[in-house]
């Protein structure tokens, strides 16, 4: 595996040669040699996995490049450690208090300092791993609910501001317990991802957000769309997904799996809340259910 980069700050030629020599063989080290050029460096791409700080640098003091790289969106989520000559606890508390996971002070043993960075390096990827698991639907790999309400939320408060419209379609599966019933679970669990491909693939801005919202209804979050592009994009995927040409052969609506739709928007006239945005759908994909299915209503 890829080996973990470590960038190292300090002003001391000494101190970079004795923390290199610890790490060199188990990380890629970077070097800076005072705050300004840490932070250019913090923010380079691909970013460290943790930054070892010296407290006293010659332009910017270590608690300061700790406290802008802690509020810097690019570099939030990097681990600091202090490395520092400094022993007393009120610096030590400084130091955490800035923002840094740990403090290590000189003279330091190189075991120690590698198994707290392999700590600290191994934390922050369980820690990553989490935060994608608690917005993603494991099912299919799309945002889950959570994930959508929060989105709901934000863009509907960005539309208010803005006053760009913001529009949502609703997707329910036709007749899809029927499927269960005669293909089996795990056959619908496969329709379920192979859905949920299809619209991922089919929006194509970055600001769209494509949600699993129930257990065979998904919806699409479209900022800056009004009703009548969101409705187009609708029967766009209505099409895709009878083109995936999935049998059943227990619908009652044709001889593939097909889906409903129910489209709403805000725009500047109609200043609703998010919860009515929803409502609003949901009430078009209960009428494009009674209509017969298969249908975008709009
Ligand atoms: P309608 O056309 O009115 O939408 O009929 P429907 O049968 O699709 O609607 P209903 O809400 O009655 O049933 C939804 C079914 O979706 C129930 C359940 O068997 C199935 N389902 C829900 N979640 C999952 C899942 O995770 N995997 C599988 N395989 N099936 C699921
Ligand atoms: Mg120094
Ligand atoms: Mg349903
Ligand atoms: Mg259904």
């Amino acid at each position: 595996m890829h080996q973990p980069t470590i960038l190292v700050v300090d002003d001391d030629p000494t101190n970079i040669e004795a923390l290199s020599s610890a790490l060199l063989e188990h990380y890629e080290v970077r070097f800076a040699m005072s705050g300004t050029e840490a932070i250019a460096m913090a923010r380079m791409m691909p970013r460290p996995d943790l930054v070892l700080l010296d407290v006293m640098l010659p332009d910017i003091d270590g608690y300061e490049v700790c406290r802008l790289l802690k509020t810097d969106r690019l570099t939030a989520s990097v681990p600091i450690i202090f490395v520092t000559a400094l022993s007393d606890p009120v610096q030590e508390e400084r130091g955490l208090a800035s923002g840094a996971v740990d403090y290590i002070t000189k003279p330091f043993s190189p075991a120690i300092v590698r198994a707290r960075i392999r700590n600290h390096i191994e934390m922050r990827r369980a820690y990553e791993l989490l935060q994608r698991l608690a917005v993603t639907d494991p099912l299919t790999g799309l945002a889950n609910r959570r994930h959508f309400d929060e989105a709901l939320l934000q863009e509907v408060s960005r539309h208010r501001r803005h006053g760009m419209p913001l529009s949502l379609v609703l997707m329910d599966i036709d007749e899809f317990k029927h499927y269960n019933d005669l293909y089996g679970h795990p056959a619908g669990d496969d329709c379920l991802r192979l859905v949920a491909l299809t619209l991922a693939t089919a929006l194509r801005r970055p600001a769209d957000l494509v949600a699993r919202v129930g257990g065979e209804e998904f919806a699409c979050l479209l900022p800056e769309t009004d009703g009548k592009g969101a409705a187009i994009l609708a029967e766009r995927i209505r099409k895709l997904i009878i083109d995936l040409a999935i049998p059943h052969q227990q619908s009652n609506v044709a001889i593939h799996v097909t889906a409903s739709f129910g489209v709403s928007m805000l725009d500047h006239q109609h200043q609703e809340a998010e919860q009515s945005l929803y409502q609003q759908a949901d009430v078009k994909l209960y009428q494009a259910k009674a209509q017969g299915r298969n249908r975008v209503i709009g």
